[in-house]
């Protein structure tokens, strides 16, 4: 048991400087496996991203020594169970700069964040004929957790249009802002195009009219520093699993004010105060949000998916990212036929692309046969589909551990497609 407990204490991955992608991708077992008898290229991290041992150790170490329910037993098993669990809202709270880790709420992930205010803030603050505006680049996640409260309340969802780059407007965005309007939501970078938003402008733009601002994190967080004071929004989602963290947790970040004044989302164990069959007081931040057992493991474990991010450095992962999204653009224009979908002038991480003549699934299907995992379909994004006049298209999307090889390799087999398919 000593040597276990000892191992938990040093499950964190060592420091790399300067930036050695090469003992980063030692870090993710996952990577060192072949697939379709070739190495296997992992270019879906929008989708999800894999796992350093860093947070797999730390998963196994929670479940072989700390396991027990939180917030209850007074017994030293789960007193330390609710220690780790809180240190780690306190390491997630200092990833995002958020002021106080009473403001950052442990859900599901993304979709579920979304789904939370939407509920329950929708509840508390519109009318029928209140406006929310989304953008045109939103993944369905963070369109119809809007239309539901529109059904339940009468608002009303009105959408800022996309340029044929993939960027939102600003003078037009502006013009569909109006004093009706309560929400704005949108994503900080766009799953489907890469598009980054000007969230910090968006959000003062919005607040000058009176509305709430929510910003869809989920592809922005593991790429770019994140401060939500410096944004200056009033909630920010993301989802652990496209953070080198597990799946099934991701944060909710909210304004304090705003999250004392909502209702509950949902009712159960832990979020209350008291409860009488006549009347339920409910429990302070961020219990309140939190009803029944959480994903205890999958919180501790983003707590040190956060820590590793950071000992390895957001500066130097944007740096080393950005490196091979030039080259993925560089290698991706010289592909005879192809098209970027997503051409905006502040973009990052996500390549989405069509091929003349040959259909989205078709790439990922030979892409496959040579090893390469790459998305295509709509990513959830059926109006972008729409907008861009597409079915679907193939998508690249690059991670920490990604390497101009890789990008080669991708560039190579877009070749053999394109022969194939002559
Ligand atoms: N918002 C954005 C911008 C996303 O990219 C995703 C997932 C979500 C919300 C939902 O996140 P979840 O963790 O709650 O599911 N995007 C993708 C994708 O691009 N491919 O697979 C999932």
């Amino acid at each position: 048991m000593d040597t276990m407990l000892q191992t938990c204490a040093t499950v964190r991955g060592p420091l790399r400087r300067p930036y050695d992608v090469e003992a980063i991708r030692q870090q993710f077992p996952v990577l060192h496996q072949p697939a379709r008898g070739r190495a296997l290229v992992y270019l879906d991290n929008a989708a999800t991203t894999q796992k350093p041992r860093a947070v797999i150790d730390r998963l196994q170490c929670y479940y072989l020594c700390e396991n027990a329910n939180i917030h209850r037993g007074v017994y030293a098993l789960s007193q330390r169970a609710t220690d780790c669990f809180e240190n780690a809202r306190r390491r997630i709270a200092h990833y995002i700069n958020a002021p106080d880790p009473r403001q950052v709420i442990l859900t599901r992930g993304t979709t579920e964040s979304i789904n939370l205010v939407a509920s329950s803030l929708g509840r508390l603050i519109l009318r029928p004929g209140d406006e929310i505006l989304i953008t045109w680049m939103e993944h369905h996640s963070n369109i119809v957790p809007w239309q539901l409260i529109c059904q339940q309340t009468g608002a009303v969802l009105r959408v800022a249009p996309i340029n044929d780059r993939g960027e939102l407007p600003l003078e037009e965005f502006g013009r569909l802002l109006s004093d009706r309007t309560r929400i704005v939501s949108l994503a900080h970078l766009s799953n489907s195009l890469g598009t980054i938003n000007p969230v910090r402008q968006i959000a003062a733009m919005a607040h000058q009219r009176g509305a709430v601002v929510v910003v869809d994190g989920a592809q922005w967080v593991a790429h770019r520093k994140t401060d939500v004071q410096d944004l200056d929004v009033d909630f920010y989602a993301f989802s652990g699993h496209k953070l080198y963290g597990p799946t099934g947790v991701g944060v909710l970040y909210g304004r304090a004010e705003l999250l004392e004044r909502m209702p509950p989302y949902q009712g159960g164990g832990d979020m209350i105060s008291s409860v009488t069959f006549e009347k339920t007081t409910y429990n302070e931040l961020p219990h309140k949000f939190e009803a029944g057992t959480p994903n205890i493991a999958g919180a501790i474990g983003l707590g040190t998916a956060v820590d590793w991010i950071e000992e390895i450095g957001l500066d130097a992962i944007a740096a080393h990212e950005e490196e091979l999204y030039d080259h993925a653009t560089q290698v991706l224009g010289a592909v005879p036929g192809l098209r970027l979908i997503g051409t905006a002038a502040q973009r990052a991480s996500v390549l989405s692309f069509v091929l003349e003549h040959i259909h989205p699934h078709d790439i990922g299907t030979v892409l496959d046969s040579e090893g390469l995992a790459i998305r295509t379909g709509h990513h959830c994004c059926q109006p972008v589909m729409e907008r861009f006049g597409v079915p679907a298209t193939a998508r690249v999307s690059l991670a920490c551990y990604n390497t101009t090889a890789e990008i080669d390799a991708l560039g190579a087999a877009l070749g053999n497609v394109i022969r194939m398919f002559a």
